[in-house]
């Protein structure tokens, strides 16, 4: 099943890359992006300066440093603004320019924050949905990416992945 959600810190997470959920600036922030920097340590703040930030449903790659991923993948989720604003399109694109930025790193395994879904306040039950479909959509044309983790930072974020889940993995 290259497709699971699992109720853990990313930043512990022994994949090939981890995704953050950054903002545009791409130098850190809080949430996830912040523990990302924490754990990773200062090197990767000096590697994301030279990136020139980041646009929203984009994402951009650098290493993983003092993680255990050898990859993090930064992309930048678009702020709820009730839904009618593009936001399911460019949260679909968060999620699939970060795995064409994963196959050409040579990524196999990947793990991803709910992006969006905490600060940037977009609903986890519409969030989840657009996540699953899109990776499942992009799995079925790439085969090279082994496995997806859906890493939820709580048991109730999780058991909406699972849920959402179902479809995909019957
Ligand atoms: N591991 C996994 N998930 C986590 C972790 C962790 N260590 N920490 C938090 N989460 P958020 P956003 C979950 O707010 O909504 C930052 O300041 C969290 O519970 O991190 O995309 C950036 O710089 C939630 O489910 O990201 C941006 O300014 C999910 O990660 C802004 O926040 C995403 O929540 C981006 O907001």
């Amino acid at each position: 099943m290259p497709i699971t959600a699992i109720h853990a810190d990313i930043t512990r997470q022994p994949v090939d890359a981890i995704v953050n959920a950054a903002n545009s600036s791409l130098l850190g922030g809080g949430g996830v992006d912040g523990a990302i920097h924490r754990a990773a340590g200062p090197d990767l703040v000096h590697e994301c300066r030279m990136l020139g930030g980041c646009k929203t449903g984009e994402a951009k790659l650098t290493r993983g440093y003092r993680l255990p991923a050898k990859h993090i993948i930064h992309t930048v989720g678009p702020v709820w603004r009730g839904g009618a604003d593009g936001e399911p399109a460019l949260l679909a694109s968060c999620y699939r320019r970060s795995l064409e930025v994963a196959v050409a790193a040579g990524v196999r395994s990947i793990a991803f924050p709910s992006i969006s879904t905490g600060i940037y306040g977009y609903p986890i039950e519409h969030a989840s949905r657009v996540a699953i479909d899109t990776v499942s959509g992009f799995l079925a044309d790439h085969p090279e990416i082994e496995s997806v983790t859906f890493c939820c930072f709580s048991a109730s974020d999780l058991a909406v992945y699972e849920q959402a889940l179902k479809t995909v993995n019957p």
